[in-house]
């Protein structure tokens, strides 16, 4: 029996077969029910037992070769006659290749650098990883004050001494110490915070921060400036509303709303019955802040705002879950497309 397979196995190495009914014809002979394995299972069961384990190795061996070769002949069967059929059509159009599409976030940041660009600010960025000083000491916030703890911070150190940023005002420490008056910037940026993801909050998200300082800046500026920003992002029609609020770094402080309208359920919802809408941050900047970082209070004025990205995005988008933005889902992603 050994000796029978030992043949097989010979003729099979040389085999050859083109076509695919040749093929078949092969595998009939061999795996068919006809075929050479039946007669080798009809011997093996006649086996003593002793020698069944050495004489099914030598079956198997047998037919992995088998099985092998008649893939062989297939792949090359394809090649062969794809080549003789000339199947090959170079004048076939290629197939769609599908284009990536930017992340709504990049695209509503572009929008905001755009639109402030276009009055004159510069795009300022810089570390994620800051020091006390650039994050809170810089920016009025003394040591033991509450808004420390406002903002939940991911301390990098028992000393507390490094942080995840909270925001990106400690880009515009960074910008004070090095550029004189007058300066006009914006930072965008990813920032953390210690919270609770919901569909409102992240740990992670990204803001805009501006900053002017100049002779003669006055809240009348910023104003004007936030109403341009918000015409330009949200229409021309749009209608903007100041609140008092408060920041350590800003004296006055305001929080604008603009006017979104009561024309729907969904309306009632967001704005919370009121039509107004929560977009930024802002006030003037702190004098303590202008001292801290070298430039005199007596001579300068500033004003400062700032905004979350995901917010505005989420308006633009109507997008009823923040965390949407953070999952990378293609079929999410995709439905945004821009110039950019
Ligand atoms: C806000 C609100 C109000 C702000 C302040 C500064 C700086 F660096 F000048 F002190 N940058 N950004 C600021 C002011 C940010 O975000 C809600």
């Amino acid at each position: 029996m050994i000796n029978k397979i030992k043949e097989h196995l010979k003729k099979i190495e040389v085999l050859t077969a083109t076509t695919a009914e040749e093929i078949e014809k092969i595998r009939i002979e061999y795996l068919g029910k006809k075929g050479v394995f039946k007669d080798l299972m009809d011997d093996f069961k006649q086996l003593e037992n002793k020698l069944k384990p050495e004489m099914g190795k030598a079956i198997n061996e047998l037919k992995s070769s088998v099985q092998e070769k008649l893939e062989k002949l297939k792949s090359s069967q394809k090649v062969s006659s794809g080549k003789s059929k000339n199947t090959l059509d170079l004048s076939r159009p290629a197939g769609e290749t599908e284009a990536g599409s930017r992340h709504p976030i990049s695209i509503v940041r572009q929008q905001i650098i755009d639109i402030f660009s276009r009055i004159g600010f510069t795009v300022s960025e810089g570390p994620e990883i800051e020091d006390d000083w650039h994050n809170f000491s810089a920016l009025n916030f003394p040591k033991e004050h509450p808004a420390r703890d406002m903002q939940d911070t991911f301390f990098l150190d028992k000393n507390q001494e490094l942080a995840l940023r909270t925001h990106t005002s400690s880009v515009q420490v960074r910008v004070m110490e090095n550029e004189n008056p007058p300066i006009r910037t914006i930072s965008p940026g990813r920032v953390f915070r210690n919270e609770a993801i919901s569909a409102r909050a992240h740990c992670i998200f990204h803001q805009v921060e501006g900053l002017y300082i100049d002779k003669d800046v006055s809240f009348a500026d910023l104003k004007q400036t936030l109403l341009y920003f918000a015409r330009e992002f949200f229409g021309e029609e749009t209608e903007i509303r100041l609140r008092p609020s408060y920041f350590p770094f800003t004296e006055p402080s305001a929080e604008m709303d603009i006017y979104w309208g009561l024309n729907s359920e969904a309306d009632y919802r967001i704005t919370k019955g009121t039509g107004w809408l929560e977009i930024m941050g802002c006030g003037m900047v702190d004098p303590n802040v202008l001292k801290s970082n070298g430039i005199d209070p007596n001579v300068y004025s500033g004003y400062a705002f700032g905004m979350g990205i995901e917010r505005i995005a989420m308006l633009k988008y109507q997008v009823k879950d923040l965390r949407m933005f953070f999952e990378n889902d293609v079929r999410f992603l995709k439905q945004f497309s821009s110039a950019y």
